[in-house]
């Protein structure tokens, strides 16, 4: 009685640890890394501004930036830049593809986050709470450092 008890403990416990492998992967926040997160403050934007970033997908599968948020901007969206008649224009994209073992850069003229409707003036040194949020949910608060414009 008590061996087959054991034996059924170590039975379930085994398949926990089977279903954990075969569909637990860890979250997108605890393998994407991020460095080098900046906004130029940029008085001929307005308010609204750009946030570039190196992200890093050190996982084993791909991962995906679903929408990115900010207290301090009305409105944050995902953006990429792209060239219509010559002319470098930046369109609303739903997603950042993350491809696993692979660097994706957020940088002028590519993807980025835009911060639209600032509700503080930007000063070059300020850290500005920028939350990226994965397709599996998880979620990223990197501080962007506000640089002077070039
Ligand atoms: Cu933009």
């Amino acid at each position: 009685m008590k061996k087959s008890l054991a034996v059924l403990v170590a039975m379930s416990f085994f398949a926990v640890m089977l279903a954990f492998a075969e569909t637990n992967q860890p979250l997108a926040a605890s393998v994407v890394t991020v460095k080098a997160p900046a906004v130029v403050a940029d008085t001929a934007l307005g308010t609204a501004t750009e946030v570039y970033m190196e992200l890093t997908n050190k996982g084993k599968v791909a991962h995906t930036v679903v929408a990115a948020m900010s207290r301090v901007a009305r409105q944050t969206q995902l953006h990429r830049f792209i060239v219509v008649g010559g002319k470098q224009v930046m369109k609303q994209v739903r997603d950042i593809h993350l491809a696993s073992h692979h660097e994706t850069d957020l940088k002028s003229g590519g993807f980025h986050v835009m911060l639209m409707g600032i509700k503080k003036a930007l000063k070059a040194g300020m850290d500005l709470p920028v939350t990226l949020i994965f397709e599996d949910g998880s979620n990223l608060v990197v501080n962007a450092r506000v640089h002077k414009s070039a």
